[in-house]
């Protein structure tokens, strides 16, 4: 057994310390690191379960050509070959690169280097202009460069926090740990979140404003009238370190007059208005997070500089305790903001529309010139490919096919283009389906190198296994292609090297004036490399321990040093509900899944809690719709439509529904949420939004029920809607349709995988339910249970005898329907980490008469280790109270 591993967990940009001990086989005892800043020893449920995540089963692990396994030399021949086929004929427009947030800074930097330094194209953009893309266009408008002014302690310091567009309980959990025990610790700490749903993370809030989607302006546009009439505003600090109050006032006013008119707008109790502009007033120790409810919006750039401006205004902003604050979504989605990864930006926060900083990245690499034209943005790198502008794509760490709005319509754009190559850790995804050239990368735990977290935070991710097949990292693949294409400058040994050139240019930088400035890492060598600690950037000679907070001192990054206040007015979304689509489509993220569900859908443990994709909506909405939660709609846009399961929530928005990003058509038949959603984009920082798109929902009629357990995977066929989720030694798939197959027992036996050999039991009743079970070799090999009647979220028993051999008692109970002795039907797990589902919960509470967290844990340590499952604990208490009251 060998020591534990120091890296960082590759899930969301907290950036948590995990410590990783091989056990020799392959797999890894997973902790948090209680020496690592971001987290402190604490981990969530998805960094709790990266164990489950680290098999090899569904890995790409050769380089595929056509789909034929081919050497690495003939696959990176086959693009480098393809690439400079296409240049010559059509010129470096014609090429693109389009990488991901979930890459190391290493390999960002390299293809960087080659796109806009070799290539001679800015055609590299990434899925962080999905994610990032406003705050980044934010942030250069108000500080002049992509300053995050802030630091995750400025959260526990502070004594007003705003959460806008921010559900940090299942998406920064650690964070909203973090901020709860701080709470804890002194109520004085008040939590406002602002989102239209009321989330998990209103669990700790003491005021939630459930806004009109997208009119967050005129709420921080009302905020800045009301700072200004309250004399709250810091007049010596404007003077001194600030331009455009007066314009940014002028434009709230005429925005936002007063509270009557901000609720109006936002479709909010004035009192709670009211409340809000109070504390914000009387508070100076204010921090405002925000995240995609702000970013993924055609007013994205000008939400965030709403937000800014109010923190500019009062002068709170990079002192501790105050400050406005993006949290990243992805591990790396800060590094690709650094290394230059956005169309429109250039290495080390260097600027892309100065000739000067242009040429002195081409000297320091030795390159050609520069392009000075920005390149495609996400969006419209795609759109560009449709229309054979871009002819070979790179695609790496990221599955657009699912991730991008109008995603259907982007498939069939890349289904078109003439070279697609794809690097990937997975086998079979959405996009993979599509690759000319498939690459197999390195995966978590194998690669190394380092990561950016939301506080500027540089930290090591270290491989802790060796590389499986022919894996290999994703810096060293693109290296290949830049020599072939006959380059200099990629020559590197290893990622230490590539991190040494990235720290070097970073000198260039901070001497030009830029924030971001890491020379004092340069010269480490390998050895220095791996024993780097987690340091916050700017790391130079002049704070050689990194630079927890930038701006406190009122020098920005503006050509003249002085903040920007940016005059916004509120703007309608593009597209908007009417008669044929008046519901508003929500989408975003659930706790334990994490975006298309290419690593937590092979963790039972994480599948369990959202086995499948739903669609939330509100009880009027529902009563109005016919809907039942359980039952079965579809949601049509402008764009595409989908067959989903309904799930009433009261905490939804009148008016608004809301459906998870995650599934995938490899997952199920429901697709991506994003076939339907439209491609409309922030003007300034070409984000897309997800989060407003208008939608008809009617109720479908799918009476016929199956829950089908089977030992290897697949994809259920002849049926109207199915549903995909690991389990503990099987895979359990929810079937539905709008009526039985015409004979049951022949379409089991066709399913793919299914061997009609196996020994059958079968069972039917006159109410047209039907069962069965497939043995082979004492092991179950298969389970079906179908009819009007069968519970959609039943089965952890039946599942559980997918781990054994068969007592014959038990083959007995098996198409009984009920659990064995002993064994009661736990329900869907709303606790990751010792798997206690909502059944035995609902149970103990009422039994035990149990009435707080506390004493949930006490009884079944439910809530006790990672948390994150303590804001649906204390919703279930809610609602055994609601029927005791009843
Ligand atoms: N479990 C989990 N965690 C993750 C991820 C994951 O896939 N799974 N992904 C990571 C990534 S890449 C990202 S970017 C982050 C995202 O983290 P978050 O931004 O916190 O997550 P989302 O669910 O996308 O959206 C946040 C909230 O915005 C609200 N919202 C919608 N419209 C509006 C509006 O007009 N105004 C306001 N104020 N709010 C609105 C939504 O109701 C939603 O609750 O999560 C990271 N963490
Ligand atoms: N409707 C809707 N759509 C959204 C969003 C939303 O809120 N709503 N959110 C958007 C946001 S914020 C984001 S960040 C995107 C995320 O969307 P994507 O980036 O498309 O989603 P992932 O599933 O994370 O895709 C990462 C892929 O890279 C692979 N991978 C992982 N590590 C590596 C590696 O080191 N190298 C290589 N080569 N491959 C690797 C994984 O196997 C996986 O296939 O989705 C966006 N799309
Ligand atoms: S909070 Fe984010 S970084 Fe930390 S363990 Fe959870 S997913 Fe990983
Ligand atoms: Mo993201």
């Amino acid at each position: 057994m060998n020591g534990p591993v120091r890296t960082t967990c590759p899930y969301c940009g907290v950036g948590c310390g995990v410590l990783a001990t091989p056990d020799g086989a392959g797999g890894a005892a997973i902790a948090g690191d209680p020496q690592h800043p971001a987290n402190l020893g604490r981990l969530c449920s998805k960094g709790a379960a990266l164990g489950e995540t680290l098999d090899l089963d569904g890995r790409l692990l050769e380089p595929l050509l056509h789909g034929q396994p081919v050497s690495w030399d003939r696959a990176l021949d086959a693009v480098a070959g393809g690439f400079a086929s296409v240049i010559a004929e059509h010129g470096p427009q014609a090429v693109a690169f389009y990488v991901s947030g979930q890459l190391l800074n290493e390999d960002y930097y390299v293809a960087n280097k080659l796109m806009k330094g070799f290539i001679g194209s800015n055609n590299i953009d990434t899925n962080s202009r999905l994610c990032m893309a406003s705050s980044v266009a934010g942030h250069v408008r108000a500080f002049g460069a992509d300053t995050v002014p802030g630091c995750y302690e400025d959260l526990e310091q502070c004594e007003l926090l705003l959460l806008v567009g921010s559900n940090a309980a299942w998406c920064h959990p650690v964070l909203y740990q973090r901020i709860r025990a701080a709470r804890a610790a002194r109520p004085g700490l008040r939590v406002v979140v602002i989102d239209p749903r009321r989330t998990p993370t209103c669990d700790i809030a003491d005021l939630h404003l459930p806004l009109a989607p997208g009119s967050d302006v005129a709420l921080f546009n009302g905020l800045l009238v009301a700072l200004a009439e309250a004399g709250a505003v810091d007049r010596d600090y404007l003077a001194a370190h600030v331009d455009g109050f007066d314009a940014a006032l002028a434009a709230a006013r005429a925005d936002a007059p007063d509270v009557a008119a901000v609720a109006a707008a936002c479709g909010l109790d004035p009192a709670d208005v009211q409340t809000l502009f109070d504390w914000f007033t009387a508070t100076d120790k204010t921090v405002t997070v925000y995240s995609q409810g702000v970013n993924q919006s055609t007013a994205g750039t000008d939400k965030v500089n709403a937000i800014i401006n109010c923190h500019l205004a009062t002068g709170r902003i990079g002192r501790p305790g105050m400050g406005p604050l993006s949290f990243t979504g992805q591990p790396n989605a800060m590094g690709g903001r650094e290394v230059g990864g956005l169309a429109n930006a250039l290495a080390c926060h260097l600027d892309l529309a100065n000739p000067e900083h242009r040429a002195q990245v081409a000297q320091f690499w030795g390159s050609g010139p520069v392009a000075h034209a920005p390149g495609h943005k996400a969006v419209d790198l795609f759109r560009a490919i449709k229309a054979g502008q871009v002819r070979a794509v790179w695609i790496m760490g990221t599955n657009p096919l699912v991730s991008l709005p109008e995603a259907d319509r982007f498939r069939a754009a890349l289904a078109g283009c003439e070279l697609v190559v794809v690097s990937d850790c997975v086998r079979h995804t959405d996009t993979t389906a599509l690759a000319h050239v498939l690459l197999p990368a390195l995966a978590w735990g194998e690669k190394s190198g380092t990561v950016t977290n939301s506080e500027r935070r540089l930290s090591r991710q270290r491989a802790f296994l060796p590389p499986p097949g022919l894996a290999r990292a994703d810096w060293w693949a693109l290296c290949e292609v830049g020599r072939r294409l006959g380059h200099a400058g990629f020559g590197f040994a290893d990622e230490a090297e590539v991190f040494d050139e990235y720290a070097r240019l970073s000198a260039v930088a901070g001497q030009a004036g830029r924030d971001f400035d890491i020379s004092a890492l340069a010269g480490l060598g390998r050895a220095g490399f791996d024993a780097l600690e987690p340091v916050q950037w700017p790391v130079n000679a002049t704070s050689r321990a990194g630079t927890p907070r930038l701006l406190g001192d009122g020098r920005f990054f503006t050509p003249d040093r002085r903040g920007r206040m940016v005059a916004v007015t509120q703007r309608a979304a593009v597209d908007q509900p009417d008669a044929d689509y008046p519901l508003l489509l929500n989408t975003g993220r659930v706790r334990d899944h994490w975006h298309t569900l290419t690593r937590t859908g092979k963790s039972a443990r994480l599948s369990a809690h959202s086995p499948e994709p739903r669609l939330d909506l509100h009880p009027e909405d529902a009563a109005r719709l016919g809907l039942e939660t359980g039952g079965f709609a579809r949601v049509t846009s402008r764009h595409g439509q989908c067959v989903v399961r309904v799930a009433i929530d009261p905490g939804q928005r009148q008016g608004s529904v809301f459906l998870p990003m995650h599934w995938s058509h490899a997952f199920a038949s429901t697709g991506p949420a994003d076939a339907l959603v439209g491609a409309h984009l922030d003007p300034i920082s070409g984000q897309p939004e997800f989060k407003h798109t208008p939608v008809r929902v009617q109720g479908v009629s799918l009476p016929w029920r199956a829950l089908l357990l089977t030992r290897s995977e697949l994809r259920p066929r002849g049926v109207d809607y199915w549903a995909t989720a690991r389990a503990a030694d099987c895979w359990r798939h929810q079937l539905a349709a709008s009526r039985a197959p015409q004979d049951s027992a022949a379409w089991l036996r066709e399913l793919p995988g299914v061997d009609p050999a196996w020994q059958w039991l079968e069972y039917r009743d006159s109410a047209g339910a039907y069962r069965a079970a497939a043995l082979h070799e004492g092991r179950l090999m298969l389970a079906l249970f179908s009819g009007r009647d069968v519970d959609w979220l039943a089965g952890d028993w039946l599942v559980a005898r997918f781990g054994s051999e068969l007592a014959a008692d038990e083959r007995r109970c098996l198409l009984a329907g009920v659990p064995g002795a002993g064994g009661a039907d736990a329900g869907r797990t709303v606790c990751a980490c010792f798997q206690v589902g909502i059944n035995t919960l609902r149970q103990a509470i009422a039994e035990q008469g149990l009435s707080t967290p506390e004493a949930i844990g006490t009884a079944l340590k439910a809530g006790t280790n990672c948390g994150s499952c303590v804001p649906e604990l204390r919703q279930l208490l809610a609602s055994a109270q609601d029927t005791r009251a009843a």
